[in-house]
């Protein structure tokens, strides 16, 4: 058994943030499919008692720990590792800061514009989705300002601050229905960037379960 087991899918940007992490650090680690789509499994009471007690993937498993929420397993695999940590404290605190707004204001609309566009049956609300897309909007405008000011979110080197932030936008363009690199160039500058580093995988290659089953 590898060290490290996640509970991911593929279609999830919200695990393949930990997925990437694990991959760029070399970790020994496998995943562990969560059937989202055809049984909504992280809902089911075995997936709460068992695994998470949110009913959401991913979740880390590290010997007699299991971790949720993206952010904190990020967090604890920069700190084992040592990569990607954020150094000292204003570091951690501005990386944490921009966890927080990623998982609340980019990738958390991100996620759902992109399932209601794409899975849910019916497809999302025009209202809804407008309303989506306006948040996004507003959103990618702030990461791009930021990325115009250091080649990496917090600075000079990349941290858990990025590999959060590219949650969703490695997913191709077509399942947004909007090219989010080619309209903004300072974060299609810093995906190269991040795609450039040793052992990055995309989110279909990195995770199972893709292309869906009919
Ligand atoms: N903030 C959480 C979000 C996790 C999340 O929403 N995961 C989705 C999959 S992409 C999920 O499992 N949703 C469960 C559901 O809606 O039933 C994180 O970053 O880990």
């Amino acid at each position: 058994m590898a060290e490290y087991q996640l509970y991911c899918f593929a279609q999830s940007g919200n695990a393949y943030r930990c997925a990437l992490m694990l991959n760029l650090i070399g970790a020994d680690w496998e995943p562990i499919w969560v059937d989202f789509f055809a049984k909504g499994e992280q809902r089911s009471p075995e997936y709460r008692a068992n695994v998470n007690e949110m009913g959401e993937a991913p979740v880390l498993v590290h010997g007699d720990k299991k971790l949720s929420q993206s952010g904190v397993i990020l967090t604890y695999l920069s700190d084992r590792s040592g990569k990607f940590r954020p150094d000292g404290e204003d570091e951690r605190l501005e990386a944490l800061r921009w966890i927080i707004f990623d998982n609340q204001k980019l990738n958390g609309y991100l996620g759902p514009y992109r399932f209601l566009r794409n899975f849910a049956k019916p497809a999302g609300d025009p209202a809804a989705m407008a309303f989506l897309k306006g948040r996004i909007d507003n959103s990618l405008t702030i990461l791009e300002k930021r990325l115009a000011r250091s080649p990496f979110v917090v600075g000079d080197r990349p941290t858990i601050a990025d590999i959060s932030l590219t949650g969703y936008l490695y997913y191709p363009a077509e399942e947004f229905g909007f090219d989010m690199p080619g309209t903004h160039p300072n974060i299609a500058a810093w995906l190269t960037r991040m795609k450039a580093l040793p052992r990055w995988g995309h989110p279909y290659e990195l995770m199972p379960g893709y292309p869906l089953a009919a």
